[in-house]
């Protein structure tokens, strides 16, 4: 790291709720405890190399705006490797100890699999050496399976076997790359596999295609010994009008379906959740009640906008309702929180990057502090186990270990003095009790 491309900006600092410097943190503090953990042990950010390295902030009616002094756009592994430094010298001042790439974020895509091979295999080279000197690990790492046009047809899921294969190929790849690294994770999210139209589609061939190259990844872990989390990402649409991984629950029955189960947990991603028509707790709640949450990609889209935004996240309840379900299961085991998030086109300085990472990180500690207390005191697990005692004992806990059947229930109805009474559900009490902990 000979240059430095944030000379303005040092480390952040925790400087506590009343700072007003706009370059440090207010809530996040690595290493004060919240219950048996530190901040950073609950939280384990990481930094999305896509977004905060590589995104131009181009939309769809205008060019990129980002200035990225590190980054000469050439298709180069010295220009890949000087973006390299920049993101870790990003994350030592941020404090952030995880990053997640896709092959073609840090490595150009180049004329032939075997060039772009060697680029990504010489720039995983040099992300080893700066994960050693700052001790920064990799979460996970992906293969990029739909920028390129001959994904345009989807990449496990093209009608063409070559580019299923090209998939693959890469895919192989990138794990190798992710295993070299010490990846605690890889990631899958179905980029273009989905469809346009039905017309023109064989989805059950094309769903079984989608599970053959999750099976032959399987294998393939299990050949190179990669001890990482296989996790799936879903998303309903876009840029497909319909992805198969379309929500949690799609996720898990495409799975189980596959006899896939075993091998993959998901990855939650906030917005894409809102695209599904869900909160994001739902999805949440959905994978861990499968025993299958994994990770979180932490964004956050617009109410006004529906479309996939990829926002920092900076809503206090949100960030509650997410770490609520995170310490329910106990904590992340190989996942962490990804910044899946880009700053918005109209901020493209580099600092930004700070301000959007730093809003990111203070809204998940404030969200974690919380998350805690709630649990801690009880005040609504309480009243939610209360809420299903009578299944606790007598005919309840029957039903609940399926010990009865239609003609004793029928019996216990006829035996009733009078009609069941069921308690209130006391949504506003508890949306109001929620609101203290927040306050
Ligand atoms: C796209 C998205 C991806 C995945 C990784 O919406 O979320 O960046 O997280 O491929
Ligand atoms: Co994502």
């Amino acid at each position: 790291m000979s240059q430095e491309h944030f000379p303005n900006i040092g480390k952040i600092a925790f400087e506590g709720p009343k700072s007003k410097n706009a370059l440090a943190f207010r809530h996040y503090n690595a290493d004060e405890k919240v219950g048996k953990k530190s901040m950073k042990e609950h939280l384990r950010f990481a930094v999305a190399y896509w977004h905060a390295m590589k995104n131009t902030l181009a939309d769809p009616f205008g060019a990129g705006t980002a200035i990225r002094p590190w980054d000469d756009g050439s298709r180069s592994v010295e220009n890949a490797k000087r973006v390299a430094d920049a993101c870790f010298e990003f994350m030592g001042k941020l404090g952030v100890e995880f990053y997640c790439f896709h092959d073609r974020d840090v490595a150009p895509e180049m004329p032939t699999l075997a060039e772009s091979n060697a680029a990504l295999d010489a720039v995983a080279d040099h992300l080893a050496k700066l994960q050693k000197q700052t001790g920064i690990k990799l979460l996970w790492g992906t293969a990029c399976l739909f920028a390129h046009p001959r994904y345009c047809q989807g990449a496990a899921t093209s009608p063409n076997a070559d580019v299923f294969a090209y998939a693959a190929a890469q895919v192989k790849q990138a794990m190798d790359v992710t295993k070299r690294l010490g990846g605690t994770g890889y990631t899958f999210w179905g980029g273009r596999e989905g469809y346009a139209t039905l017309l023109n589609t064989d989805m059950k061939r094309e769903v079984e295609h989608l599970a053959t190259l999750l099976h032959m990844a399987v294998d393939y872990k299990k050949k190179i010994g990669f001890k990482g989390q296989f996790y799936i990402e879903p998303k309903p649409r876009e840029p497909s009008t319909h992805q198969y991984d379309s929500d949690a629950a799609a996720c898990l029955n495409f799975l189980r379906e596959y006899d896939l189960l075993e091998h993959f947990q998901l990855n939650i991603e906030t917005n894409h959740a809102t695209l599904a028509g869900h909160t994001v707790q739902h999805e949440l709640a959905v994978s861990a009640a499968a025993n299958a949450l994994g990770s979180i990609d932490a964004n956050a889209g617009d109410e006004l906008i529906g479309w996939d935004t990829d926002q920092f996240p900076v809503n206090i309840y949100m960030t509650t309702h997410i770490m609520v379900q995170v310490l329910k299961m106990g904590g992340f085991k190989t996942g962490g929180l990804n910044f899946d998030a880009k700053v918005r086109r109209e901020s493209f300085e580099p600092e930004d990057l700070f301000h959007a990472h730093i809003g990111g990180m203070d809204a998940f500690a404030r969200g974690l502090k919380i998350a805690h207390r709630l649990l801690e005191t009880g005040a609504i697990e309480d009243f939610v186990k209360a809420r299903y005692s009578s299944f606790d004992s007598g005919i309840g806990k029957k039903i609940d270990k399926r010990k009865t059947s239609f003609t004793e229930l029928e019996a216990h109805v006829l035996g009733l003095k009078q009609q069941p009474m069921v308690a209130s559900g006391r949504q506003e009490m508890i949306e109001n009790i929620l609101n203290d902990f927040i306050a």
